[in-house]
């Protein structure tokens, strides 16, 4: 594993955590490490990235090891990649490749990989010598697994044709998803969105009882799985899970992963949920919140607070500080975050582990989305006509009625109601207030 940042970057200081992120990437891809290296680079050279000094040492190292891979930290450019092949004899993978390689051989859902093809054949198109030679030369190992390796027969014209066909039905994916969010009863919905590993889907799990698929790899999800809650006080709520963010994600696939985080963008609430115990999470948060501002589902800067949540340009996120079992005093810690993040919340998602904190704990979490739904469903007074037995009898299944009371013959009821059972109402020509 190579590690290569820039002198006198945020990420010089941190090479170490950095490539051992590379190494838990390479773990889940199947590659053994034998070794590591890094050079604090001035700048980038355009033949090598690497300094000529540093490429000829690391070639010692490679034939003491015996490697047949090197993990290069940083993004490789085609001709930084082909270069360093052919100085090395071995072959080369970036972080981008290598996260890529991870993605294809966990996606499942037709629409994962139509994802992850699609980010394949993008990243491949300006590299397609290079990655000939590589594969009729080298069988096996990690690198282009999964759904790619079959287009790699064929010429630049028709990875492009496929590229824009897998655009188009990740399009008609995109808009069939819609059309259902359109179609379901307009539950209030919140996305669980962060760093991966952080707990995710553990949380949703712990909430919903699901069945949910765990584990300690990263990358875990790739598939966007939504699960109706009960939230209590009568409240439901839709919660999607969704893939993880990682730094130096790579471009393409945040933009080919677009249609699965279309989940998160409909969400009227994100649940950041923040790996507590990681020594990095800080910048994870970070990390996080920078993919959410490029893919334009909230623009950070300073928010609004309110009951449990930070208004961000109209997309409210709740903190939720997983993982609290794995550190020493958890009080001290949320009262350390809570000074950055008011409402933050500390849960275990861990089963079996419970956090006494009284506003902790995924029951923390469960009456946070309880007090959302609760704005959410707005209280309303509907004004029905005596004789409407059909509507009261609808109001009283469909909504939480608060309270009836009967004045000339028109029947006001006040209830909370579903935004979507607002809608109807008033294109129905039902009087309906606002306020209680
Ligand atoms: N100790 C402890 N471990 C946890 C907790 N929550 C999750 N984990 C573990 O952390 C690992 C990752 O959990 P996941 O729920 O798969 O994380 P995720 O955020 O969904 O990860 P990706 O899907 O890979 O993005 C698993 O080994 C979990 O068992 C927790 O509260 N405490
Ligand atoms: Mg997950």
């Amino acid at each position: 594993m190579v590690g290569a940042p820039r002198k006198g970057s945020a990420e010089a200081a941190q090479v170490g955590d950095h490539l051992d992120e590379l190494r838990r990437l390479a773990d889940t891809a199947g590659a053994e490490v034998v070794g590591q290296t890094h050079q604090r680079v001035e700048a980038p050279t355009p033949t090598f990235y690497l300094g000529q000094g540093k490429v000829e040492e690391l070639k010692g190292v490679l034939q003491d090891t015996r490697s047949t891979l090197v993990l290069f930290d940083e993004p490789l450019s085609p001709v930084q990649g082909t270069n360093l092949e052919n100085a090395l004899a071995v072959r080369v993978m970036d972080r981008t490749e290598l996260i890529l390689d991870i993605f294809a051989t966990r996606a499942r859902s037709a629409e994962a990989k139509m994802q992850v093809e699609l980010a394949q054949l993008e990243y491949l198109l300006p590299r397609l010598t290079r990655m000939w030679t590589h594969l009729s030369r080298i069988r096996g190992g990690i690198g282009l697994r999964g759904p790619g390796e079959t287009q790699l027969e064929t010429d630049r014209r028709v990875i492009r044709r496929k590229i824009s066909v897998l655009k188009r039905r990740l399009e008609g994916v995109a808009d069939h998803r819609a059309n259902q969010r359109q179609g379901r009863r307009d539950l209030p919905s919140a996305a669980l969105v962060g760093y991966t590993n952080a707990g995710k889907s553990s949380i949703l799990r712990a909430l919903s009882g699901a069945d949910v698929f765990v584990e300690d790899r990263l990358f875990a999800t790739l598939d966007t799985l939504t699960r109706e809650l009960d939230v209590g006080g009568g409240y439901r709520f839709r919660v999607a899970d969704t893939v993880g963010f990682i730094r130096k994600l790579p471009h393409h696939l945040v933009a080919s992963f677009r249609a699965t985080l279309e989940e998160a963008r409909a969400a009227d609430l994100l649940l950041h949920v923040v790996d507590a115990a990681h020594p990095g999470w800080e910048e994870q948060v970070n990390v996080v919140e920078t993919v959410l501002e490029e893919m334009g589902l909230y623009s950070a800067g300073s928010g609004m607070h309110d009951a449990g949540s930070v208004v961000r340009d109209r997309k409210r996120v709740v903190y939720v500080f997983n993982k609290a079992d794995l550190i020493g005093d958890a009080d001290a810690f949320l009262a350390g975050v809570r000074e950055r993040y008011p409402h933050a919340l500390l849960t275990s998602a861990r089963s079996g582990s419970r956090i006494p904190h009284p506003t902790g704990g995924v029951e923390g979490l469960r009456s946070v989305l309880r007090a959302s739904a609760q704005a959410l469903r707005p209280v309303a007074r509907i004004h029905v006509p005596v004789e409407d037995g059909k509507l009261l009898a609808a109001l009283y299944r469909d909504s939480e009625v608060l309270h009836e009371s009967q004045v000339d013959g028109v029947v006001e009821v006040t209830a909370r109601v579903d935004a979507w059972l607002l809608g109807k109402l008033r294109r129905e020509g039902v009087s309906v207030q606002i306020g209680s």
